[in-house]
């Protein structure tokens, strides 16, 4: 039936069917076309009602949500047009000099990350972006891209992180767009190549990323200077990090003491860094702890000071503010809506607490209000992501697990069935950590101390028993990598007995794993894709990134490729279509470009079939169409 209205025309009846017809009628093959795009839409939905969701599972409703609305006609001059006029060293250097607080909007990247599993689609981001470039013009910088944002987009959204970030840059114009770079792991959690490295830093620079935080999972400097010179090298703005663990304020902590991070600061500062950032992934700094650091690296450096922290013991407010005290000059927060536990600290707090101080941070009540109010009601369709962490947990001190991971390794131990021996695994955790020589815990390093944990417990070993118990098993990967030296190496060294009883007769590296690591052949790459998938008509741009996309998660991207060759694009639909699907009777607009718009409503489902085939049946701009789903479930 697609083909109709072509075998209705007078020209193709009479056989006079030039190539330039097509050119000339398109209107007349435009039906196969948009069959196609609709055909593909309706089973992407179909696998998604019969089988992801259950009909235990019945679809939640969801209100409209409006986007945040601002002044459309107010002057925006936001901190990319002073970074504009004034360049990386002048405008840091400004923000050293100037009294108030600046801020740093974590809400697109670390807090959908901490709280969502980072499932936030980027149709939801995109459409805060030109109230947020509006309401937040006084904030130093908007974090929205890298970290776990990169890999989860492919592997659980099916969308590209570049248009993310390629859409923000054109929606924020005035607008500090930052990311965070797993120094040589980039965003993934392994070392990668150095040529790799360098290039995806050039590419993000590119593509619209203005504020590069770069960290190291053992703080190990060496391993962050030549992201950080590559970073310094696209004239952006760049940011070292520096990992908190332990409490300075304990007298018994030797390792992590003030002394370390002054002199881990000093490090990246004469590296060239125009900030330091104290990053707090697990909120283990408590308040006067903050104000004791912070103070001593305010007298130490010459470059503004930030921090990143995490509100998982509900102290994070008062942190921030202990810090405000002592001179921080930048913090991290999140819009209300999406803030605390295991997100950052409300950024309406710490705004309305520091009013009419010197400090004042010049964001306004009802401008954040209006984007909490929006984030609210996103919040709701990723609620099937949120862990069961529903108030501050001070035990985070204790075990120093990171917020993010302590969730995961929940939902980990109950899918082992082992659900009741949390506490246990907790205390194996602790121990894990001490058995790997009291290590930084972030990611990817954090990582090996989670499944060296739960090795522990399936395995009855504890720190007494591990060097005899343990002396024949094989460890989890994560932990030969660790014990290998491939993540690098951590401070004091790693406990020469449990190495040799890993690693069983291999050598450790001591040198940075880029060093020994060949180049990525991106040749070899882009002659893969070209064959394996449709990449017509593309442009040099667009095929490098998705050179870069496969040399850094190679399964992940085609995974990708193949969804999208099956589906087509379907970053369009509505979150709670994406997620969910559609009720019977109900009905979804999606916009195909250039004005025009699929009305689709899902009519009825039969039962399977012999064979487990299910009947779907929609209405596509008032027709209708059916497709067969086979039921998996
Ligand atoms: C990441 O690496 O994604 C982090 O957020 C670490 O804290
Ligand atoms: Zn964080």
């Amino acid at each position: 039936p697609f083909l109709i209205n072509v075998l209705n025309h007078e020209t193709f009846m009479a056989g006079k069917c030039y190539t330039t017809f097509i050119e000339e009628t398109p209107e007349l093959f435009q039906l196969y076309m948009s069959r196609d795009r609709a055909t593909k839409v309706i089973e992407f939905l179909g696998n998604k009602i019969v089988n992801e969701n259950s009909a235990s599972c019945e679809k939640p409703f969801f209100d409209e949500i409006k986007p945040p609305s601002y002044d459309v006609n107010l002057p925006v001059r936001g901190s990319k047009d002073l970074f504009r006029e004034l360049g990386p060293v002048g405008f840091t250097q400004k923000i050293l000099h100037d009294e108030k607080l600046y801020i740093t909007d974590t809400t697109m990247r670390d807090a959908q990350q901490s709280l969502m599993a980072t499932r936030m689609r980027t149709r939801d981001i995109v459409a805060a972006a030109k109230a947020t470039n509006s309401l937040l013009r006084g904030a130093f910088s908007v974090e929205a891209w890298g970290g776990a944002t990169y890999d989860t987009a492919y592997r659980f959204l099916k969308e590209s992180p570049w248009s993310r970030l390629e859409l923000l840059s054109e929606l924020m114009p005035n607008t500090l767009i930052q990311m965070l770079l797993r120094a040589s792991n980039c965003v993934g959690y392994s070392n990668y190549p150095d040529n790799l490295v360098k290039q995806f830093i050039r590419t993000s620079a590119e593509k619209g990323v203005d504020v590069f935080r770069v960290f190291d999972s053992l703080n190990w400097v060496e391993n962050m200077k030549m992201p950080i010179d590559e970073s310094l090298k696209t004239g952006k703005i760049v940011e070292g990090a520096i990992c908190y663990t332990g409490d300075i304020l304990n007298p018994d902590e030797k390792k992590y003491t003030l002394e370390y991070y002054l002199k881990k600061a000093r490090e990246l500062e004469s590296l060239g860094c125009h900030i330091f950032t104290i990053k707090d992934m697990a909120g283990l700094l408590k308040p006067y702890a903050a104000k004791e650091l912070f103070t001593a690296l305010k007298s130490e450096l010459k470059i503004p000071v930030n921090l990143h922290t995490h509100d998982s013991t509900g102290n994070g407010v008062s942190t921030v503010l202990m810090a405000a005290e002592a001179g921080v000059d930048i913090a991290d927060l999140a819009i209300e809506s999406m803030s605390s536990l295991t997100s950052q600290p409300s950024m309406n707090a710490v705004v309305e607490a520091l009013k009419g101080t010197k400090r004042d941070t010049g964001l306004e009540f009802d401008d954040l209000n209006e984007l909490s109010r929006y984030y609210a009601g996103v919040r709701k369709v990723y609620k099937q992501f949120e862990s069961e962490m529903n108030a501050p947990n001070t035990e985070i001190y204790k075990y120093e697990i990171p917020g993010g991971q302590y969730s995961n390794l929940l939902a980990q131990v109950k899918g082992m069935g082992s659900g009741d021996s949390f506490e246990e695994i907790k205390a194996l955790y602790k121990q894990a950590n001490d058995l790997l020589g009291n290590i930084i815990k972030v990611t990817p390093s954090s990582k090996a101390v989670g499944d060296f944990a739960i090795f522990m417990f399936k395995n009855g070993l504890n720190k007494d028993n591990i060097l005899t118990a343990g002396k024949d098993l094989s460890y989890p990967e994560s932990v030969v990598e660790y014990f290998k030296g491939l993540m690098g190496q951590p401070e004091g060294g790693f406990p020469k007995e449990l190495q040799e009883i890993v690693l069983k007769g291999q050598e450790p590296i001591t040198v940075r794993p880029g060093t020994l690591l060949p180049d990525t052949d991106f040749e070899e790459i882009e002659k893969h894709l070209k064959e394996k998938f449709n990449l017509k008509d593309l442009s040099k741009e667009e095929m490098e990134q998705k050179v870069l996309s496969y040399a850094l998660y190679p399964k992940v991207y085609e995974d990708y490729c193949e969804h999208t060759e099956t589906y087509n694009d379907v970053s369009k639909l509505d979150s709670h279509v994406y997620f969910y699907g559609l009720r019977k009777g109900e009905e979804t607009i999606i916009n195909i470009g250039e004005g025009k718009d699929l009305i689709i409503k899902f009519l009825e489902r039969s039962d399977p079939d012999e064979k487990g085939y299910v009947n779907l049946v929609f209405e596509i701009n008032g027709s209708l169409r059916e497709t067969k789903v086979l039921d998996k479930t």
